[in-house]
């Protein structure tokens, strides 16, 4: 089967012009064989977009067949106030501007969920900045009144970021942390605060907050748990093709010993209104190509997302033939991380109808899931 008009890579192996290098490439994922970490830097270096989307549309529909999943669900942002200042954020607002910034309470966080009570919600994203005020009694508590109120809505939230800084100051172990976060309600852990993993840049871009290994150790942890989470990785800055390929050796290292990811999430650098307004964008081809990669290099991730709030409709469509199954969920324009950075969706909402237009017109089936992709409804079997 090859949907989505991508031809079968079959077809470029014929073609002379391609390198032996690239051609060797080709065949080792016909073949269903893992590339190496200098072969994932081949295909950054020297890898055109339609040679990688046909490589990339072979492993995704092997995993994937023609479906492209979503879900309903909405944002929290408890707070844009930050006591880390990463160079990339445009959102957040340091400890010594606070008054420009917003610090919700739990009973205003709980006003937010309960707007969705009458609505098909599967899911909430809890996430934004680091503030001591939201500690671990501040997370317990609100996860405990969330699910008082909605047992069956799944509760996303928190990064390493986060937990590192909120299990330090309560004397907890990570163990002990996310243990006590499970009993207190907690779901999933959503992917952000990984960024890149390469310690130079890191220090550079998100210098103070957790480090790689920690931002692993934490999900290793959580996974070991019997439980799942994402991972995402913040390209187009300053890093190199090696050190994205670096950060998903990592991951899909951690990835061979527990199982526990669902997705991994590419980000693109947006350069409104921060510390890194200097550095330009990267191009969609790009974009395309790195979906590609992850979806070429990660093959124990059974799913690559496109965040449409990210990168706009437009591109996430075009990536589901580059690779990506998943295209995040309705949002109901409740996230500003990529507002504020620039991102063309100023309101990021969509219907269930504009989602499933959106998959259907590049020739893919709309599934929706659940947090965990457990199918909520197949429209193979609706018109
Ligand atoms: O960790 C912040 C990124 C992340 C910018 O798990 C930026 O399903 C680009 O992780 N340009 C938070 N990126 C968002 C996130 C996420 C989003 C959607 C779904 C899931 C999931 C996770 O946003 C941060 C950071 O890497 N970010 N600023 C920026 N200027
Ligand atoms: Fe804080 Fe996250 Fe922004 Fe870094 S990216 S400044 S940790 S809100």
């Amino acid at each position: 089967m090859n949907s989505g008009n991508v031809p079968h890579p079959a077809i470029l192996i014929q073609d002379s012009s391609l390198s032996p290098a690239l051609k060797a490439i080709a065949q080792k994922i016909i073949n269903n064989e893992r590339i190496t970490f200098d072969e994932g830097v081949t295909l950054y270096k020297d890898g055109e977009l339609g040679y990688l989307s046909s490589l990339a549309n072979l492993v995704r529909e092997r995993k994937n067949k023609n479906y492209v999943y979503f879900n309903h669900n909405f944002h929290v942002e408890p707070t844009n106030v930050c006591v880390y200042s990463c160079s990339f954020c445009s959102y957040s607002r340091l400890i010594k501007h606070r008054e420009q910034g917003w610090e919700l309470s739990t009973d205003q966080i709980l006003d937010i969920i309960k707007k969705y009570d009458n609505q098909a919600v599967t899911e909430v994203h809890i996430t934004g900045g680091v503030v001591p005020k939201q500690d671990f009694d501040f997370y317990t508590e609100l996860f405990r009144k969330i699910k008082a109120h909605r047992p069956n809505l799944h509760i996303k939230a928190l990064t390493p970021v986060e937990y590192h800084y909120i299990f330090k100051k309560a004397k907890l172990s990570y163990k002990e942390g996310l243990e006590k976060m499970r009993e207190a309600g907690l779901d999933s852990m959503p992917g952000g605060g990984a960024e890149i993993f390469d310690k130079t840049i890191r220090d550079q871009i998100a210098g103070g907050k957790c480090t790689a290994e920690e931002w692993l150790e934490l999900h290793e942890t959580w996974q070991n748990m019997g439980m799942h989470s994402n991972a995402t990785m913040l390209y187009g800055h300053i890093e190199t093709f090696e050190h994205r390929v670096d950060h998903m050796e990592r991951l899909r290292q951690l990835q061979d010993r527990t199982k526990g990811f669902n997705a991994f999430i590419p980000l693109k650098f947006r350069n409104k209104d921060n510390e890194m307004a200097n550095v330009p964008e990267v191009s969609v081809v790009e974009d395309l190509r790195n979906y590609a990669i992850a979806r070429i290099y990660l093959d124990n991730f059974d799913h690559i997302k496109a965040y449409w709030a990210m990168i706009g409709r437009s591109t996430a469509q075009l990536a589901l033939n580059c690779g990506a199954d998943d295209i995040d969920g309705t949002i109901d324009d409740t996230t500003k991380i990529y507002s504020m950075a620039g991102s063309e969706e100023q309101n990021p909402k969509l219907s269930t109808q504009e989602l499933v237009k959106l998959i259907k017109d590049v020739g893919r089936i709309p599934v929706e899931r659940d947090t965990l992709y457990n199918s909520v409804k197949d429209y193979s079997l609706i018109n």
